[in-house]
């Protein structure tokens, strides 16, 4: 049977969320001591474990059909490649940083400067529609320490909690792309590889939709069940169930991880007891 090709980090920052999320679209998969390729057990998927920066030529040449990578490699890299959904995790950014010293005011201060970076198209280009001339030099990999070296003025890298480049003089002050971890695809998969990509990406949804939400039960005392379920959404509506206590009903519902903590607030200030908050798994609609 035709097996859909997956090609995923081999190590590094974006292997273990590949692999928990193929766990939780319920993908069974058993990882071997060389860890080169292996196949699912329940799902018409083989994984092909590769370095990061190499699967988007994999993937325009069809040697995977679909892959998880980071945005900022396949907007570097820029090879012909769809990108199907972003994944929520791998979350960086593509910065800009000069030394603390510098007296940075914008983007004017770095006409003329060196910049050491692993991402030249990206720099190149974010230079080049702000009318700024700056030298580019291609380093592929300890950056944060060229303007230490005196091999460039400055730098553009990935950053996510800014320690590295505090830990070496460092100050962010351009940010060229907000990054993370994408499910990319070949630019045409046959039938049947298109109809196991569209199963998976409905697995993929259901999981993120459910990471973004929480299920809460809440105990009401019945005369503030109007008020209360106003600020309960949930899916459709609200669930409410009597409870053996008449002067009191249990209220289901979803809601959203971002507006999660004032719903509580509120539905606590307008009488709510006992609240539960629950994970969900699964959200299918
Ligand atoms: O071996 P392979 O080539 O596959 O891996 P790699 O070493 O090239 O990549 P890896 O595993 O470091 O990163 C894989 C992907 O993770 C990147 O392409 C990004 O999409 C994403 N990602 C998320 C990051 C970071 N956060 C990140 N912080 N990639 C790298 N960093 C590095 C950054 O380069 C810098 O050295 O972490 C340092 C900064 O981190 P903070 O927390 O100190 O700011
Ligand atoms: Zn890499």
């Amino acid at each position: 049977m035709d097996k859909l090709k997956i090609a995923i980090q081999k190590s590094g920052r974006l292997y273990e969320d590949s692999i928990k999320l193929l766990k939780d679209c319920s993908i069974e998969i058993n990882i071997g001591i060389d860890k080169l390729k292996t196949t699912a057990l329940n799902f018409p998927l083989e994984i092909l474990f590769l370095r990061d920066d190499d699967i988007p030529q994999y993937l325009e040449d069809g040697v995977a059909d679909i892959g998880i990578v980071g945005k900022n490699i396949l907007l570097e890299k820029r090879k012909k490649i769809k990108i199907k959904e972003t994944l929520g995790f791998g979350k960086c950014r593509l910065s800009i940083a000069v030394p603390k010293s510098l007296d940075y005011i914008n983007i004017n201060n770095l006409n003329g400067k060196k910049i050491a970076t692993s991402y030249p198209f990206l720099v190149q280009r974010f230079f080049r529609e702000r009318c700024i001339s700056a030298e580019i030099h291609e380093i592929s990999g300890a950056v944060e320490i060229a303007p230490g070296i005196g091999l460039a003025d400055c730098i553009c890298d990935l950053v996510s909690s800014g320690s590295t480049l505090f830990m070496n003089g460092l100050k962010e002050v351009e940010t060229i792309l907000q990054s993370e971890a994408v499910l990319a695809s070949h630019i045409h998969l046959n039938y049947p590889k298109n109809l196991i990509m569209d199963k998976l990406l409905f697995r993929i949804r259901a999981v993120k939709k459910a990471k973004n939400n929480k299920y809460i039960l809440l105990n009401v005392p019945n005369d503030r069940l109007e008020k209360i379920i106003s600020y309960l959404p949930g899916i459709k509506s609200p669930v409410i169930l009597p409870l053996a206590n008449s002067e009191c009903s249990s209220v289901h519902s979803v809601v959203n991880e971002n507006d999660f903590w004032g719903i509580v607030e509120n539905l606590k200030s307008l009488g709510a007891q006992d609240i539960l908050v629950l994970p969900i798994e699964k959200i299918i609609l």
